[in-house]
């Protein structure tokens, strides 16, 4: 057996145990007597109905509770922060957003916690959003214990690059700065820690989204912001946990509620360290791909797969044509058994408002997700 063929198993032995045994220990203090019921089984089934774990034996099981974490991978797919908005003397927009580092534990998988360093609480970062041109004022304190910058992909002076050594660079413990700059250009992008060393900054939890809308705004949609990412549990240079806003498989316990035939937009962002690719499949559906999300019109069309390079990201285009589960994850069968694969649940409208409480969804949830864009669509809109 060769090296990496046996620490692949170990990987494998560590989730089986590590992360099953974790997750029956916490069950037995969080869930109570449903948990209790739970001891005598050696692989516990968790509360949630809906998912049949027989179909899935490689599944992370148990669940996480976001309340702790104080973020839910579900509401991050529709949350955007659009800063507090006002009008410049010069008719430009400016939206003025608080940014905060600080170190905090989450729970990753089922009884799995990790020492993050994160952005205002949360992994990933709140997700900005803005239009073409607007200024972006944003205060950055560093609250945590170790130096730390914001770097943002996308047009902007030097001084403003977040980069260690050039302009103000890193910004220290108790300190704060503020960055600076014009929207440009539209797409979708994100921002990072650009501390070193870099990879160990990223990887802590550091990064987030930055849509930029364009002027004249794109046809109406679904949309939701997925964030490809992974932890490197025992710091061995090799991730343990992979998954879309943080939670391994959250998504296959409670499927992202889509409705027939709706265009459906992914902003979808890869940050994952340590493994070079990424990957997105859908099932069963085709999609057309905007590359950075810097074009109205698709760089690649009728396509179920693509991959993104670290720090890559772009948008996803498409309408589920029947009611039902459709899968997604990496096209990597490492990465989905280490918690990077999720569900749509297509409905038709009668099915919405079961689809949505099923797995504690509301309207609010449908509302944010439908109307997220911060300007009109200016052109026709597709029947
Ligand atoms: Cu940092």
């Amino acid at each position: 057996m060769n090296a990496k063929l046996t620490q692949f198993i170990t990987r494998r032995n560590f989730l089986r145990f590590g992360v099953g045994g974790a997750a029956t220990l916490a069950g037995a203090g969080l869930l109570g007597k449903a948990a209790q019921a739970q001891d005598t089984s050696p692989m516990p089934t968790p509360s949630h109905a809906g998912v049949d774990h027989s179909q899935h034996p490689g599944m992370l099981v148990g669940a996480v509770d976001h309340e702790r974490n104080g973020f839910d991978p579900m509401q991050m797919l529709v949350d955007w922060d659009y800063g507090v908005v006002s009008t410049l003397p010069n008719g430009q927009t400016l939206r003025e957003y608080n940014i905060y580092a600080a170190d905090m534990d989450i729970e990753i998988a089922p009884g799995l916690f990790f020492p993050a360093w994160t952005f205002n609480n949360r992994v990933p970062g709140p997700s900005l959003r803005c239009t073409e041109g607007d200024r972006i004022r944003i205060l950055f304190t560093n609250v945590g214990s170790h130096p730390h910058t914001l770097h943002f992909h996308g047009f902007h002076t030097a001084e403003m690059d977040g980069t260690p050594g050039i302009g103000r660079g890193e910004i220290q413990v108790a300190e704060n700065f503020t960055y600076e700059f014009d929207a440009e250009p539209f797409g979708c992008h994100h921002y990072h820690c650009h501390a070193l060393p870099l990879k160990r900054h990223i990887h802590k939890g550091l990064y987030a989204a930055f849509v930029i809308d364009p002027k004249v705004g794109r046809p109406p949609a679904r949309e939701f912001m997925m964030m490809m990412n992974a932890f490197d549990t025992n710091f061995d240079g090799e991730n343990e946990i992979y998954a879309v806003n943080t939670v391994g498989h959250e998504f296959m316990r409670r499927p992202i509620p889509v409705k027939v035939g709706e265009l459906i937009r992914i902003y979808l962002i890869n940050m994952v360290e340590f493994d070079p690719i990424n990957s997105f499949h859908l099932h069963a559906h085709f999609f057309d791909y905007y590359d950075h999300g810097t074009t109205l019109e698709p760089t690649l069309r009728m396509v179920d797969t693509i991959m993104q390079a670290q720090a890559q990201r772009g948008i996803l285009e498409f309408r589920l044509r029947w009611p039902g589960k459709y899968m997604f994850h990496a096209h990597v069968t490492e990465f989905t058994e280490l918690g990077w694969m999720g569900l749509f649940n297509a409905v038709e409208e009668a099915d919405w408002q079961a689809a949505l409480a099923e797995v504690g969804l509301d309207e609010e949830w449908d509302r944010k997700g439908t109307q997220s864009s911060t300007v009109e669509y200016q052109g026709e809109v597709e029947s």
